[in-house]
């Protein structure tokens, strides 16, 4: 039976369905954790080395698991550590509730230690509900609405308790008097789908398209089947945008893999030369990689009515649930009975696959970080849950690891921030223990969260029954995809202060934890390695000394980015000559025939 507000709290929270709480904590939330002491577990507090693991954590249970995500921390710093996971959160439309503390209200307004304005600082990224409590009639419908509205927008949103409100005694129903509320538990999703007559002009569209592109995001992890029937009768290629990679196995010789600049060439080709332009389920960022305005029809279909009509102009878009519209759309189509379009997409895509194995293939100093990935990539366990960093990273991530179904995966897409990889693995772990969950991430990551992560693991890893859990991390003391980005994108040189790490000794300090921990200097290592760390009996880091000289080209590269290039080359780059030869290297892939090339490692 509650007995103060926070056991209230607490026991309205498991009402919701609410079992895990990632948090950290300080003495403006002692009231919520000794309710949490009381609860015996459940929910479960789990204990972690930075506020802002926790919000990530959040994050990632909300994306792999479609539940409200819960996060705890104390007033003041606690809570301004929350931020970065909760904007990573509602920019990729993960379900999270954010728990913070607040000075007593007697204290409020005077300078007082640790008084922040929390309404004003989680005013943006909890916009659509954010309240602090100032009464104990209010936690009832507080936890309800912010529940409810998590889950219904698919957002954040944030609760303030003041610290002397938490002990206060509790009320589970306020008096019956102008003034007060009664509120209820639960929410059901409601079938969102267009109006017919909306559909049939999609259908037109599309029926009349000979040539037409798809691209998928995160609104289509629930509809791999409708995704694949309505490519199948189109004669349409598929794209994947990042977060919308595990949508649909990458071993359909259709499916064209990742888009933008860390997409691929099929998916260029097919941007560039489609007639008609379906976009279901991606709020994917770059338009400079959808077909130039005006040369493609467009029709697009959003759950989220903001995100229609506003990367590319669209004839018909579609406000509706990605399957259930998909459904609804497929009797209208015709299939398409030249398949002369189709037959040219498998052909750009198998291609690809053979230039991306070459391009793993290519020698490097020490070890090619493409080759990791591409090694990792079949040997990954079925169901595994892939969690992606920010860097040059990602790129291979997104173009050499295929998705096969029933696997699960993720990355922080919209705000791209480092160091989410880590994180989300555990939660990963924590939501589902008896699945294998692999995390990629660069050394800059790594020193950013990830070897403070990996303390959180040393401390739960026992508990989960399946034991594997891989930290693939690309050691190329650099933080590279941003000195990249200086050279394409700016045309400057590497500028060495900003971009060289130290070195760390990522493995050894696994192991120095209790994990287990192997460094990998050679190529011919790789695969010893990760058979390694998947047979072991506990979460391992497997650390690749990578060359920063390859460069995560993007799948075109234009004119004046080629001339960037040569510019940053030309004042003066320390790394030139390899670097150089690097790029000549990966390019020489896509224009010569690749099986040549198949045994360049070798060399
Ligand atoms: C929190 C945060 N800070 C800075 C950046 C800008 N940024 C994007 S990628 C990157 C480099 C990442 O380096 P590392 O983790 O070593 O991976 P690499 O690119 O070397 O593979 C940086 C600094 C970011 N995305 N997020
Ligand atoms: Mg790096």
């Amino acid at each position: 039976m509650a007995q103060n507000v926070s056991d209230f709290l607490i026991d309205r929270l498991k009402c919701w369905g609410v079992h895990r709480i990632y948090g950290y904590p300080g003495d403006g939330i002692n009231g919520i954790m000794g309710a949490l002491e009381r609860a015996e577990d459940d929910p479960r507090f789990i204990q972690v080395r930075h506020e802002e693991m926790a919000s990530f954590m959040a994050c990632a249970h909300g994306k792999f698991t479609g539940e409200v995500g819960v996060c705890l921390a104390t007033s003041g710093p606690g809570a301004i550590h929350l931020l970065n996971g909760l904007y990573d959160a509602k920019m990729d439309h993960s379900p999270v509730l954010a728990i913070v503390g607040q000075q007593a209200r007697s204290a409020l307004g005077s300078f007082y230690q640790q008084e922040v304005d929390l309404v004003a600082l989680f005013k943006d990224v909890a916009s659509d509900y954010v309240l602090q409590l100032s009464d104990a009639d209010q936690v009832r419908h507080a936890v309800d609405c912010a529940m409810r509205i998590a889950m219904a927008k698919k957002t954040v949103t944030c609760l303030i308790f003041p610290h002397d409100l938490q002990e206060e005694k509790a009320v589970e129903s306020p008096a019956r008097v102008h003034g007060t509320t009664f509120s209820g538990v639960g929410y059901q999703q409601p079938r969102i789908v267009p109006e017919e007559r909306d559909l049939r002009r999609a259908a037109e569209i599309l029926n009349e398209g000979k040539r037409v592109a798809m691209l998928i995001g995160a609104g289509t992890l629930q509809a791999g089947e409708a995704v694949i029937e309505t490519a199948d009768v189109l004669g349409a290629g598929v794209a994947k945008a990042l977060l919308g990679k595990a949508a649909l196995p990458d071993h359909l010789p259709f499916v064209t893999g990742s888009i933008g600049l860390l997409g691929t060439e099929p998916t260029w080709k097919m941007m560039q030369d489609c007639d008609t332009l379906l976009m279901v389920g991606s709020g994917f960022p770059y338009s400079e990689f959808l077909p130039k305005e005006g040369r493609a029809r467009g029709v697009q279909i959003d759950i989220e009515s903001r995100m229609l009509n506003l990367r590319y102009p669209m004839e018909v878009a579609l406000h509706g649930d990605s399957r259930l519209t998909l459904e609804a759309l497929l009797p209208m189509l015709r299939r398409k009975e030249d398949r002369s379009w189709r037959k040219k997409i498998k052909e750009w895509v198998k291609d690809w696959w053979e230039i991306l194995e070459a391009r793993a293939m290519n020698s490097a100093n020490p070890i090619n970080p493409q080759r990791v990935f591409w090694e990792l990539s079949p040997r990954i366990p079925d169901n595994s849950i892939l969690c992606a960093d920010s860097g040059s990273t990602t790129s291979w991530w997104a173009r050499d690891l295929k998705i096969r179904p029933g696997m699960m995966a993720s990355v922080s897409g919209t705000l791209a921030t480092m160091g989410s990889a880590c994180p989300y693995a555990v939660a990963a772990k924590f939501a589902f223990p008896e699945r294998s969950v692999i995390a990629t991430a660069g050394d800059g990551a790594m020193q950013m969260n990830g070897n403070n992560v990996l303390i959180t693991v040393e401390k739960y890893w026992r508990e989960w029954a399946n034991k594997q859990l891989l930290f693939v991390v690309i050691n190329n003391r650099d933080l590279n995809m941003v000195t990249w980005e200086e050279r394409i994108l700016a045309g400057d040189p590497k500028f060495e202060a900003s971009q060289t790490l130290p070195d760390f000794p990522y493995a050894e300090y696994a192991k120095t934890l209790g994990l287990g921990g192997v460094r990998v200097e050679r190529p011919e290592d790789i695969v010893a390695a990760i058979e390694e760390g998947l047979a072991a009996d506990r979460p391992t880091v497997l650390e690749f000394m990578c060359d920063p000289e390859v460069p995560p080209l993007p799948p075109h590269i234009s004119l004046e980015q080629a001339t960037n290039f040569m510019k940053s080359v030309a004042k003066g780059d320390k790394d030139r000559w390899r670097m150089i030869k690097q790029s000549v290297k990966d390019m020489v892939e896509n224009v010569v025939p690749h099986k040549e090339h198949a045994h360049r490692g070798e060399e």
